[in-house]
């Protein structure tokens, strides 16, 4: 679905609501998306920006939830074997709320009864082999980074020193595009993130002329042209903290055509403004973006050539 919340939404504002649960803009006090089912509270780290539009969507299966927002810019899995708190049952049943309605706008909430197919949800560095330079305490080791696991204890912790560096062997060449580290307080103000097939010759992937990324940690999705690797390595440049450099996990994730499809629907939504609203284009057009980001593995030409039919391409 689509979300532009206004501004000051109060604490419990209900996005939809039926006898079985809420999902709400803000669970309580915390300005935070989630869920209350069955008197649990679920709540993703997550608050939906004010004032402008934000596509959400939710992946339920019988084990938990996964949030995808703009389809890959956050992304986070709730899920417990017992009790299975974190199971979505959408409340449909009114949207918005009898009595804490949120104010805002939602567009095309769509409903599907399968769990949809969203590219890019791997992460390659799951559970592979990672190393690293000397850690704060050897509990915090390199492979608590890979292990898929986010809790506080759950991390790599390098010793205090500004060049501190961490790897993972993905097991075999891959193609990639994407690195997300999910940071804890002392994270790096600069750093490098660096490729290899054969772990000797190494080549930046992002960042500035020399290859060096500014961070202000938490969060760092780190997106580039699809690069060959096998080894795919973190090399602290400068310490934000007195601390070493920690994150809960280092993700790596394929190439795919996400970037190129994201473009193509800007493309569209400016196209649409142009275009006689009642021409076979403007139809044509809403066609494919009502279906964002649900089509994200739809053949890309078809758009591209759609784009190119407009007057004055
Ligand atoms: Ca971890």
């Amino acid at each position: 679905m689509w979300i532009k919340p206004d501004p000051g939404n109060p604490a419990d504002a209900v996005l939809m609501e039926s006898p079985v649960g809420t999902l709400k803009l803000k669970q309580g006090s915390t300005g935070k998306l989630g869920f209350t089912k069955e008197h649990y509270d679920s709540t993703f780290n997550y608050s939906v920006p004010e004032g402008k539009w934000t596509h959400l969507t939710f992946k339920g299966d019988n084990k938990g939830v996964t949030l995808f927002v703009n389809i890959d810019e956050y992304v986070e899995r709730m899920e417990e074997t017992y009790p299975k708190m974190n199971t979505l049952v959408l409340p449909t049943l009114r949207i918005g709320s009898a009595t804490n309605a949120f104010k805002g706008v939602l567009d095309n909430v769509m409903i599907y009864n399968k769990a949809i197919d969203l590219q890019n949800s791997d992460n390659l560095a799951l559970h592979q082999k990672a190393e690293s330079s000397a850690t704060e305490f050897p509990y915090y080791s390199p492979d608590m980074a890979v292990d898929g696991d986010v809790s506080p204890t759950s991390r790599w912790s390098s010793a205090y020193v500004d060049d501190a560096w961490f790897l993972v062997d993905l097991g075999d060449v891959k193609d990639i595009s994407k690195v997300i580290i999910r940071w804890q307080a002392a994270y790096a103000e600069k750093f490098k993130l660096l490729v290899s097939t054969d772990k000797t010759n190494w080549t930046s992937v992002s960042g500035d002329k020399d290859g060096v990324i500014h961070s202000k940690g938490n969060l760092d999705i780190i997106t580039f042209d699809a690069k060959q690797a096998r080894y795919v390595k973190f090399q602290g440049v400068k310490r934000a903290t007195v601390f070493g450099n920690s994150f809960f996990e280092f993700e790596v994730y394929g190439a795919d055509h996400i970037q190129e499809y994201k473009q193509l629907i800007a493309q569209m939504e400016d196209l649409l403004q142009q275009v006689d609203n009642n021409s076979k284009l403007h139809e044509l057009l809403l066609q494919v973006l009502n279906r964002y980001p649900y089509d994200v593995n739809r053949e890309l030409r078809p758009m591209q050539d759609l784009i190119k039919t407009s007057p004055g391409k």
